[in-house]
């Protein structure tokens, strides 16, 4: 594994480390929009006083903390693999690129002594599991990998309320960041509880602090709402969702295909709007995980 020199400092120093995915970049978001906001969201990680790590594999290798050009390089390749838990042997053992997703990335973070990671949205259940059980490995990561999470709710385009119940089971805490309901991606809630309401970036810490010395293995979820002014229409947002939904269904489209297909048939229809969103929410949850893996830093 190469971890950058910027990231080694870091971690020896004690300084916060934020660990970012690298599936957004070559799956979730065209180019070059996807490279802007990679450097976007690690720069305001760097205002924060904290340090991005930006993880991917190249050539076989696991790399925290990638350099920009490796980001640029792998926003444009062609031939990068999405990368979950079942797929990081492949990739290493036959020396492939790799975009990490989330169950990927919480891997690499976790051995590379990592303990915080920002996303937009993590994969979950989707719409239609209880059939074809098409559940994210990112589910089974959380229950176990000992990273916490901060994003802007599972996607829209999955089963929320089956979601909430796969975390249940696997004891994930669902924690909202002063909100009551689930945060919904591109909106900002949905009908659905939190575990708890936090206040506060060290409260959140705190339960983290409380997670870690008790020994209880797995993630923290920290749901973060997009902020009301860059939120997209609720009902228009979920008939464009609904409308991609039948037209990947009609195609055949399946598995690892499945989220980015949705994501850029989302994009079009919403004509860039659902894209505009996605990023300010990144750099919004950037921001609080930025303060949560600070506010730990004092109090572990
Ligand atoms: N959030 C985004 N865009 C993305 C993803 C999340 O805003 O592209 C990616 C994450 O890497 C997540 C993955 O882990 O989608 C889930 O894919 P799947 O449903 O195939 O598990
Ligand atoms: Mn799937």
């Amino acid at each position: 594994m190469r971890i950058s020199e910027e990231v080694q400092t870091a971690l020896k120093d004690n300084k916060p480390v934020i660990a970012l995915e690298s599936t957004i970049i070559s799956f979730g978001m065209p180019y070059p929009t996807n490279v802007e906001a990679a450097l976007e969201v690690e720069k305001i990680i760097r205002e924060n006083n904290c340090v991005p790590a930006t993880i991917a594999i190249l050539n076989g290798e696991p790399v925290i903390g990638l350099t920009k050009d490796e980001i640029e390089y792998l926003a444009k390749s062609k031939k990068v693999i999405k990368c979950s838990r079942r797929d990081l042997p492949i990739a290493i053992g036959t020396k492939l690129d790799g975009a990490t997703t989330v169950s990927g990335t919480m891997i690499l973070a976790s051995l590379a002594g990592i303990e915080f990671f920002v996303t937009g949205g993590i994969g979950g259940a989707h719409r239609g599991c209880n059939n074809n059980f098409d559940i994210s490995a990112d589910l089974d990561e959380l229950g176990k990998t000992n990273v916490s999470v901060i994003c802007a709710g599972p996607k829209a385009i999955l089963d929320l309320g089956i979601t909430l119940e796969i975390l249940e089971t696997k004891g994930v805490p669902v924690i909202g960041y002063n909100t009551d309901y689930l945060p919904a991606f591109y909106t900002s809630k949905s009908k659905y509880k939190v575990d708890y309401n936090a206040k506060t970036p060290l409260e959140i810490a705190k339960i983290i602090k409380a997670k870690r010395d008790f020994k209880i293995d797995g993630g923290v979820l920290i749901t973060n709402p997009i902020n009301e002014k860059d939120s997209l229409d609720e009902k228009t947002i979920n008939d464009i969702i609904d409308k991609s939904i039948i037209e990947m269904n009609n195609l055949g489209i399946k598995g690892k295909e499945e989220t980015p297909y949705l994501l850029s048939k989302i994009a079009e229809l919403s004509n860039g709007e659902s894209l505009e969103a996605n990023i300010k929410l990144i750099l919004n949850n950037a921001k609080l995980g930025s303060l949560i893996a600070k506010e730990y830093a004092k109090i572990r």
